[in-house]
């Protein structure tokens, strides 16, 4: 029997490139959530694929950014924790748009870490012209000695096999950390907390998604009934945004729980009730204290 191999491989950049998005295609199973607004991702979040006797273990991170708020601070920590100790970074970036100075910045970041770093230049459906995608990647390889760069689309599954080959490359001689079957250590309540999080960035407007967080309260399983039973608090800013949350007559909570319980339902395998309430905490993304209790630092 061949030896097993493992790597640590923290997924970097901006918000909104697609990093949780890659990192779901690569598992080929849904481990952290995705929204059009960058941002989404608040914390870490683990994804694990083992094939045959090489284990990667994914650490999916918030888009690197200039904090305004406390959580923001948090979420910029949790980059700098990330990138530490891991074996390996993958870095990521758009195909359209100029290089952004936080792409610099975070890449100075890692030169100090002194660990292979792989370029992924995501969303290549939308680059019209090759010339612009070669330029881009002669760019960053003069700042960076990257490892490899491997153009990608999340969203077709183009070059990710690629860059899977890439990334197992990496491993290195050790027995597995998690199980072969593994594919997150999250709770299940964050995972629940997180896909109503997502349907609610999903369906309201600009001003409010930034000052959601879910709370689980209750989690339930019924004894020989496969029903799971749900209670979380959506908390918000302001009461005007609860108004927008529970929308007239109650229909926004209604869709956005409904779309949350379906995809729960699929997921756990089972039939779930979700009752969901709505409550306000003042600017709770500049309070410590609040930030803990949500579980977000
Ligand atoms: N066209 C296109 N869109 C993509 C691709 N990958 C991701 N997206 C979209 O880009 C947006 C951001 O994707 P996320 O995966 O949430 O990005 P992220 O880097 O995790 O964002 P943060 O968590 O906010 O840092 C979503 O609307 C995705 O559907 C891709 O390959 N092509
Ligand atoms: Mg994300």
């Amino acid at each position: 029997m061949k030896d097993k191999k493992t790597a640590f491989i923290a997924i970097v950049g901006r918000p909104n490139v697609g990093k949780s998005s890659i990192l779901n295609k690569m598992l080929g199973q849904k481990v952290s959530i995705v929204s059009s607004r960058p941002q989404t991702t608040r914390f870490r979040i683990t994804g694990i694929l083992t094939e045959g006797e090489v284990q990667l273990v994914f650490t999916d991170t918030p888009g690197f950014h200039k904090p305004r708020t406390k959580l923001g601070e948090n979420m910029v920590k949790a980059i700098g924790d990330s990138i530490s100790g891991v074996d390996a970074a993958l870095f990521l970036t758009e195909s359209t748009g100029e290089i952004k100075s936080s792409d610099l910045d975070l890449l100075n970041r890692l030169k100090n870490e002194n660990i292979p770093v792989i370029l992924a230049i995501n969303k290549i459906d939308l680059v019209p012209k090759k010339e612009e995608l070669l330029s881009k990647i002669s760019d960053y390889s003069a700042f960076f000695d990257f490892y490899a760069v491997v153009p990608v689309s999340a969203l077709k599954g183009d070059g990710i096999d690629e860059l899977l080959g890439e990334l197992m490359s990496l491993a290195k001689e050790s027995d597995f950390f998690f199980p072969e079957d593994a594919i997150t250590n999250q709770p299940e309540a964050v995972i629940i907390s997180e896909i109503i999080r997502e349907k609610l960035l999903n369906r309201l407007n600009d001003e409010v998604p930034h000052g959601i967080a879910v709370s689980i309260e209750k989690l339930s399983e019924r004894e020989n009934e496969n029903i799971i039973d749900i209670e979380a608090v959506i908390f918000c800013e302001k009461s005007s945004h609860k108004g927008i949350i529970i929308g007239k007559n109650g229909e926004t909570l209604k869709e956005i729980s409904t779309k949350a319980r379906k995809e729960l339902e699929y997921m756990f395998d089972c039939s779930v009730f979700l009752k969901c309430w709505v409550k306000v905490k003042k600017d709770w993304r500049n309070h410590q204290g609040i930030i803990h209790s949500f579980g977000l630092d």
